[in-house]
């Protein structure tokens, strides 16, 4: 009929039309799909992950991936941990972390923890359901180049053997017919050597002039020897501010640390502020540390016997630049050169 006719014309051109809509608006978004990242990958923020690829002799395997990021936690994390699916069929090798979480996340594919750290640990477990094998696991070492880690060590458990992760890119064992077999990855980082207890102590005032020695403790968390460097900032008019190094002690260990302060000028000045410094490396970091102790008595002491008097005024007038070499402990106003101003500041401040 003909009503019948026209309406099944209708039905057939609404139908193509609303088939076309649709696959426009498909088409538009596997288009924006494309073009935009999921946001979910940019706010996940995973610092470094690397993944661990199991492959047995008869060519079954799995993977699983771990990783740190500043926005997960080392406990559950929905966004970012992944359980285990299920295994595939008999025989199958399935690896999955271990974990103290409540199920399904007590066996995860993808366990990622908080960054950053200094000291982690991963457990996996190797499940087997075959005859005996051989299993290679094998990961990318450049994946850790972001990581915070200078160890990151594989341990399997049932023996004594272990990989440096850093170093090596795979790992072999013997896995047992029907067998579970666990490992532990503990990742550390090296922390930077510590100094303290400096002698003199920090910002004393009324030390002895000079002290016995310049002393600090050195200790670095991780063992690691040391290089130490004592150094001084000198404090005479033409080199003010340099920093002069005391004393170095190479490839060393914890302990304390000095420098034997010298006889001479340099270090008697009284009522001057010295500022000594103490820098160290482990081969990784640098630890610098500035200390500043102030001397008691006068400035116009240069003979250092605790009393102002004729003899410093006297001192002063021989060792003027006009005879000598420059020598700053008797440049007492510190403007260069030793002369009768100098000599008369000392007369002038005698006790
Ligand atoms: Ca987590
Ligand atoms: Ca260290
Ligand atoms: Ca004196
Ligand atoms: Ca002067």
């Amino acid at each position: 009929m003909k009503v019948e006719k026209y309406f099944t014309k209708k039905i057939i051109i609404f139908t193509i039309v609303t088939l076309l809509l649709v696959s426009s608006v498909t088409a538009i978004n596997i288009k924006s799909n494309n073009n935009t990242p999921p946001p979910a990958n940019t706010s996940r923020n995973i610092i470094w992950n690397t993944t661990l690829y199991f492959t047995e002799t008869g060519g079954r395997n799995d993977y699983i991936t771990f990783g740190e990021s500043p926005n997960a936690t080392d406990g559950v994390d929905v966004f970012y941990d992944k359980s285990n699916p299920p295994s595939g069929p008999d025989p199958f090798l399935d690896a999955y972390f271990t974990t103290n979480f409540p199920g399904p996340y007590n066996a995860l594919m993808q366990e990622i923890k908080e960054y950053p750290d200094t000291y982690k640990e991963w457990n996996f477990t190797v499940w087997w359901t075959g005859s005996d094998t051989t299993v290679t696991i094998t990961w990318n070492i450049t994946d850790f180049d972001e990581s915070e880690y200078s160890a990151v060590i594989l341990y399997h458990n049932i023996g004594v053997s272990s990989t440096d992760m850093l170093a090596t890119n795979n790992y072999e064992f013997f896995c047992p017919g029907s067998g579970l077999v666990s490992f532990q990855i503990i990742a550390t980082a090296n922390r930077p050597p510590i100094t303290s207890n400096p002698y003199p102590e920090n910002e004393s005032t009324g030390v002895e002039r000079p002290p016995d020695e310049l002393n600090v403790t050195v200790e670095d968390p991780d063992d690691n020897t040391m290089d130490v460097h004592i150094r001084w900032k000198r404090h005479d008019y033409y080199h003010f501010g340099e920093f002069v190094t005391l004393q170095t002690y190479n490839g060393v260990g914890n302990a304390v640390y000095n420098f034997t302060i010298p006889l001479g000028n340099n270090w008697i000045w009284g009522n001057t502020t010295y500022n000594w410094s103490i820098n160290v490396t482990d081969g990784t970091h640098w630890t610098n540390e500035t200390y500043q102790y102030t001397t008691g008595g006068s400035r116009y002491d240069v003979n250092n016997n605790d009393r102002v008097n004729f003899q410093d005024a006297g001192l002063v007038w021989i060792h003027r630049t006009s005879e000598v070499a420059y020598d700053g402990i008797y440049d007492v106003n510190q403007n260069g050169e030793v002369n009768f101003q100098d000599a008369g500041l000392t007369w002038i401040n005698r006790d």
